[in-house]
Formats: C-alpha cells, structure tokens, sequence
C-alpha cells in the first residue's frame, strides 16, 4: 500500500507532474492525481515524510537526471520535475518543522557560484529548520565573497554549501579558503553536500562535516553541535 503510493509519486515526479490538471512528459495522464495530491494522500495515509522524500523525490530525479543523461530529457523536463519537488515540499515542510523546538543554532546556507540546482539545499533546510536550527538561506548562484561577507557579519556556528555540477564544486574550496583569509574560518563549521561531493572532496577542501542527504545531515549537524560554543 505505502509502497504503491511512494511508486506513484515516483513516476509522477519523473513525469514532472505538480498537479492532475498537468498533463506530463507522457500523454494521457490529465486528471490522475499529480505529485500534490498524491503527497496530501500519502500524509494522510500515515506514510513516513522520511521515505516520501528518500524513495519517492530523490530516487525520482536520479531517473531524471539519467533521462536527461541519454537525452530523452531536456532542460524543461528536467525543470518540471524540480518544480514537482518543489510544490511537495511545501506541502511536506509543516510535518517536518516540529513547534517548540529550543533553537539550536544558526546556519547560513548557499548554493555555489554558477550553480542554479537549489531542490537538495531547500530540502536540507527545511529539514534543519524541523531539527531546530536557525537558518539563513542565501539563494543559489552565490559568489565565495558573499559567503563570506554574510558569514561575517551574521556569525553563525554553521556554514551549509552545496553544489551539483562536477565544474562548481571547487567554489566550495574557494569559499574555505577566503573564510580562511578573512579570519573567521575558526569562528563556523563548514558542512557540504550535492551529488558530486563525497566524504573525501569534503576532507581534501578542509570541510568540517559532509552530508549525504538531508537527513545525514542534521546528524551531521548534531555531532558538530556538541564540539561548537554556544
Ligand atoms: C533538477 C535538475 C536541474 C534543474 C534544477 C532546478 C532547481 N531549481 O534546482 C535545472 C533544469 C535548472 C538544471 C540545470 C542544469 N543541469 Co541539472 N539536474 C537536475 C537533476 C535532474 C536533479 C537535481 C535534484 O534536484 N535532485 C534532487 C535533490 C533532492 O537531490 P540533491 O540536489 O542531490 O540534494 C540532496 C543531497 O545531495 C544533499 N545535499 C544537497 N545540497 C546539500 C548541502 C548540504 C550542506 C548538505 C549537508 C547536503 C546537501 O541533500 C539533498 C537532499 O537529500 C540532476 C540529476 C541528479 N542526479 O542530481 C541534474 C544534474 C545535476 N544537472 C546536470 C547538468 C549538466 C545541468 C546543466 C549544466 C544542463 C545544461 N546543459 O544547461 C544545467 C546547469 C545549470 C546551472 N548553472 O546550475 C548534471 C550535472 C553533471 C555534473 N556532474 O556536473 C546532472 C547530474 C544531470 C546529468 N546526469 O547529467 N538541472
């Protein structure tokens, strides 16, 4: 039953449908139940947002990406299943952002300069926000200096960059290296995620901490948490 609905939200994400009146990369869909609806059935279902997200979102726009890979995907493909995401998540944050939670934190976080992917980072935000972190999202597209400059000036125990091009990785290390230079390198942690980063690229820039989904990283966050001052 919870795997049938998770399926279906697959399929509809990878068909980039936000709503049933959508009619999808294939034809013949309008009027089935877009990835809203069937995100608002799953919730009241009881399904698990851990697994919506995990089975249903993320493995959904890895197929993409491979479509898009084999070029049976184009950019507004590949938009539209974002778009999908996007519209689900907002449905989704309420039941992950638990009231009265004490604040534990704060976090600046930041897609890297020349990259537009901003689905993971949200997701990771929201999810930070349900744990009961402060955070502070600096957009997509953000240049090392800005980092910096908002780090700075906001002084957060937490630095969140992520990155999903192979080619904007290295602002990541850009980024550490100007935190570095302006003296405040020891003052944030830096935590770093996206589909081409791993434990090792985290390690060889000088990261503290790399987290593989949204979920890895609140437990990241909180391993930190209790080597960072108060
Ligand atoms: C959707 C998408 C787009 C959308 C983005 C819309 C948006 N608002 O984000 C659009 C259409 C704009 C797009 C554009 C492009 N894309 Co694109 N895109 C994707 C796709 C299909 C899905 C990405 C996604 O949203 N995944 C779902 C989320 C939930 O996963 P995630 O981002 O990985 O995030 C999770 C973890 O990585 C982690 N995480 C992420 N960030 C952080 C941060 C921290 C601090 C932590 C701890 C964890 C963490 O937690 C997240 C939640 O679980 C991927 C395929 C893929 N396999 O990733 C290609 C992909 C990333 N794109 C790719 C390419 C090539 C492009 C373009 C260059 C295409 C073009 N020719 O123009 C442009 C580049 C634009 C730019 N300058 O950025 C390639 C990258 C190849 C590479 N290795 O460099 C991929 C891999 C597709 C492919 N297989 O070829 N893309």
């Amino acid at each position: 039953m919870a795997e049938d609905m998770i399926s279906l939200i697959r399929e509809n994400v990878i068909q980039g449908r936000v709503t049933q009146d959508d009619e999808g990369f294939d034809e013949g869909k309008v009027g089935q139940p877009g990835v809203s609806e069937l995100t608002e059935k799953a919730l009241a279902q009881g399904i698990n947002p851990e697994d919506i997200i995990k089975r249903g979102f993320s493995e959904a726009m890895v197929v993409v990406g491979q479509k898009f890979e084999i070029e049976e995907y184009f950019l507004p493909d590949m938009l539209a299943s974002a778009e999908a995401v996007g519209a689900a998540m907002e449905i989704l944050e309420p039941h992950l952002v638990k009231s009265g939670i004490k604040p534990k934190g704060k976090i600046i976080v930041a897609t890297v300069k020349g990259d537009l992917h901003d689905i993971g980072k949200n997701i990771v935000s929201i999810l930070l926000r349900g744990a009961g972190y402060t955070v502070e999202d600096l957009g997509n597209n953000i240049t090392p200096q800005a980092i910096v400059d908002a780090v700075a000036k906001e002084r957060p125990q937490f630095l969140g960059l992520s990155a999903l091009l192979t080619s904007t990785r290295i602002r990541m290390r850009e980024t550490i290296e100007l935190l570095t230079e302006s003296g405040v390198r020891d003052k944030v942690k830096v935590i770093i995620g996206g589909a081409p980063i791993s434990e090792e690229f985290a390690q060889s820039i000088g990261a503290d901490g790399y987290g593989a989904d949204g979920f890895e990283a609140v437990r990241v966050m909180e391993a930190l948490s209790t080597n960072v001052e108060g």
